[in-house]
């Protein structure tokens, strides 16, 4: 079990008594106005609403110039599955990884890495902001979700994308990360399936081979190790039913930022 995210009020605590000084290697403090706003405020609810109110879910997150990336780039919370599954993909440098996609859609597919280098991708500079207090700006990579989308098509009922990923959380092996965003957000031109990091093959540390990144939500929505992709359009029977591994301990689903 990773214990790394304690809980919101240890994680509330924490951050408010470290929000003056915190200063991580590999991270760059976050300023209250950056992030605070999104994460605190009162109910699910009312976050989400706020979140739609200040910014419209059409807008592009920031980008950075290359100059911009941070010297060192954490790892946060698994750093290598605990799978033989995906020990053995790793040891082939992936080469017989498939990316799954299912569920409701009209093209149900397997994708290699290969299939997804040759879909449209989109490269940024962003920068990812971690409820540890973690900030840091790295370049990246992928294939846009947008295009993989229009590849498997969805049917008309479908209303979420959900990411289920290579690390087990429990001792078990039963429940693995997950997480989801609604249709808006995968459909979002920065939204990508990244395969490179700072202008090198992603790494093991940082979710390889393809990790969401789904800029403007916070870290924990970026699902690492992207196993499956299922269009849903309820997050019922799914693990928790709260539509991800965090969201099922209490954070809320959408971690607009
Ligand atoms: N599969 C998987 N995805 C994950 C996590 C994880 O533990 N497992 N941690 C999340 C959290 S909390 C953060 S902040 C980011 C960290 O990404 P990084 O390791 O590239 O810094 O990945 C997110 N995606
Ligand atoms: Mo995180």
């Amino acid at each position: 079990m990773n214990r790394r995210h304690d809980g919101r009020r240890r994680f509330l605590a924490r951050t408010i008594g470290a929000a003056g000084t915190l200063f991580l290697a590999g991270c760059e403090r976050l300023s209250n106005s950056d992030w605070f706003p999104a994460v605190l405020s009162a109910g699910e609810k009312a976050s989400a609403a706020a979140a739609h109110a200040v910014t419209s879910r059409k807008s592009m997150a920031q980008e950075f110039t290359d100059a911009d990336r941070s010297p060192t780039f954490r790892s946060n919370g698994t750093a290598e599955p605990d799978s033989d599954a995906y020990r053995m993909l790793a040891a082939k440098g992936f080469a017989d990884y498939r990316l799954e996609v299912g569920g409701l859609v009209a093209q149900p597919g397997n994708f290699s890495l290969t299939d997804l280098g040759a879909l449209p991708s989109r490269t940024q500079v962003t920068r990812h902001d971690c409820v540890e207090g973690c900030s840091a700006i790295a370049k990246w990579k992928g294939a846009r979700l947008a295009a993989l989308l229009e590849v498997v098509r969805p049917k008309p009922e479908a209303r979420f994308v959900v990411f289920h990923c290579a690390d087990p959380m429990e001792d078990d092996g039963t429940s693995p990360y997950y997480e989801s965003i609604d249709l808006e957000d995968a459909l979002h031109p920065q939204t990508i399936l990244a395969y490179e990091m700072n202008d090198a093959v992603l790494p093991i540390a940082n979710g390889a081979p393809i990790r969401l990144r789904v800029e403007r939500q916070l870290g924990y929505k970026h699902a690492k190790y992207v196993m499956r992709i299922e269009l849903v359009d309820s997050f019922a029977g799914i693990a928790g039913g709260k539509g991800g591994y965090w969201e099922d301990q209490g954070y809320q689903w959408f971690a607009g930022i």
